[in-house]
């Protein structure tokens, strides 16, 4: 299949492309580098440093014969995007790639991905949105108008959802009112920018579908945790950006690496914040599940992409468990929580979709955690401790 992918430097889009570019397909990434320069701007630190695409695009040429099209651009300019599909394109890697007709599939993971990134001051908020909202936007327009037939997946968010007092259901939500009734989109309430821009971006796909016929699946994710996936042990340099800073970590990321350093675990308020979460191999798995099977024309489908619940300290204690079985004698500490949230909550989500497609879980068991311990331990000299909590207030 012929798949391209928005976002293909970051976090999760570079092992994406490696996943399906060894299982056969032809695969191209887009990427302007947004996120490695906002760790650059932000001096937000990272674990280790990351060869720029097409770097890395010939590593992995060399370590395994395939192939991934490089295209450096920024997709909020429209032209940048329809390139894409009308084959007015221009390759960073290899530079005389051949254009081989508009994609089948879309994974569209080029947005800005950070809420404290989004709640820094107005600017980041600005940017959050307009890159968000105008990429997806051309994205959507780009397939309305040269190629209808393309399987659009789109990232989104469990935060899309909030933590409302009921049950959240796989995307939809059956109303009874006044006798009659419908289905509609579960309720959205975003609990920061960046979640927002995303209720927002569900709102313009779901605006497509319903006009042109549009395919979209929307896979709404908790937070990944991992680096490693069976394409980046072939070569360290393979390995995806890996942060640990407040503004581009994720919670179980950054718990291992504030172990690892002997910083106390940043458990924000009262810790009982709950959230559905899922190894780096799950997102790729869930990823390849849906291009398999494809939203139909006219079909908004939705999935919940997590694969088990935990609060915020459920997750400090089992790092703290991990963490002294391994030596490090780890303190868990609560601060003021920087966010807006409820740290007391209901939450109970239905997730099971994916796992209806076929999708086997990884779970966080100790073993998985103390795996992702002896990868970041290697790196530990270049661990910062200055980054690790600066308290963006929302
Ligand atoms: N938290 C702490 N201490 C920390 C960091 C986080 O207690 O040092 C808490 C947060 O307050 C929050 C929870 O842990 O309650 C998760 O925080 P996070 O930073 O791991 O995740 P979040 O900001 O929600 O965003 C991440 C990704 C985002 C994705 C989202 C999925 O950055 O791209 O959309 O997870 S979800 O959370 O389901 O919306």
């Amino acid at each position: 299949m012929n798949i391209l992918i928005l976002g293909g430097d970051g976090y999760l889009g570079w092992p994406t492309a490696m996943y399906f570019s060894r299982r056969g397909h032809e695969v191209t990434v887009v990427d302007n580098y947004f996120r490695h320069n906002a760790c650059t701007e932000l001096d937000v630190g990272m674990l280790y440093p990351v060869p720029t695409l097409q770097e890395r695009a010939r590593i992995w040429h060399e370590k395994t014969g395939f192939e991934i099209k490089v295209v450096v651009g920024n997709l909020t300019d429209p032209e940048v995007m329809r390139g894409l599909f009308n084959g007015r394109v221009k390759y960073a890697w290899p530079l005389n790639a051949n254009f081989s007709g508009p994609p089948e599939t879309v994974i569209h993971y080029a947005e800005q991905p950070s809420a404290p990134y989004s709640m820094f001051d107005y600017k980041y908020a600005n940017t959050t949105l307009s890159n968000n909202l105008l990429v997806t936007n051309n994205l959507m327009f780009a397939v309305r108008d040269l190629s209808r037939k393309t399987h659009i997946i789109k990232l989104g968010t469990m935060g899309e959802y909030g933590t409302p007092n009921i049950d959240i259901e796989e995307g939809w939500l059956e109303v009874e009112h006044k006798g009659r009734k419908d289905k509609f989109l579960f309720p959205r309430q975003a609990g920061s920018v960046y979640h927002t821009s995303k209720i927002m971006d569900t709102d313009l796909l779901w605006f497509g579908v319903r006009m042109w016929d549009l395919r979209v699946t929307d896979l709404m994710q908790g937070p990944v945790y991992g680096m490693e996936t069976e394409e980046s042990i072939l070569d360290p340099r393979l390995r995806t950006i890996f942060n640990y800073d407040e503004i581009f970590g994720t919670v179980v990321n950054r718990f291992i690496t504030q172990a690892i350093v002997g910083y106390p675990l940043t458990v924000y308020g009262k810790g009982g914040q709950t959230r559905g979460y899922l190894n780096i191999k799950d997102t790729l798995q869930c990823v390849d599940k849906s291009v398999q099977t494809q939203a139909n024309p006219g079909e908004l489908r939705i999935f919940n992409q997590i694969m088990e619940t935990f609060s915020v300290l459920e997750l400090a204690e089992l790092t703290r468990k991990v963490g002294r079985k391994l030596g490090y004698d780890v303190q868990v500490k609560s601060i003021e929580n920087p966010r807006k949230e409820a740290e007391d909550h209901y939450y109970n989500p239905v997730y099971h979709g994916l796992i209806d497609i076929g999708v086997e879980p990884h779970f966080l068991t100790e073993d998985v955690m103390e795996g992702m311990f002896r990868v970041v331990e290697k790196y530990k000299e270049n661990i910062r401790k200055d980054v690790i909590f600066r308290g963006i207030r929302w």
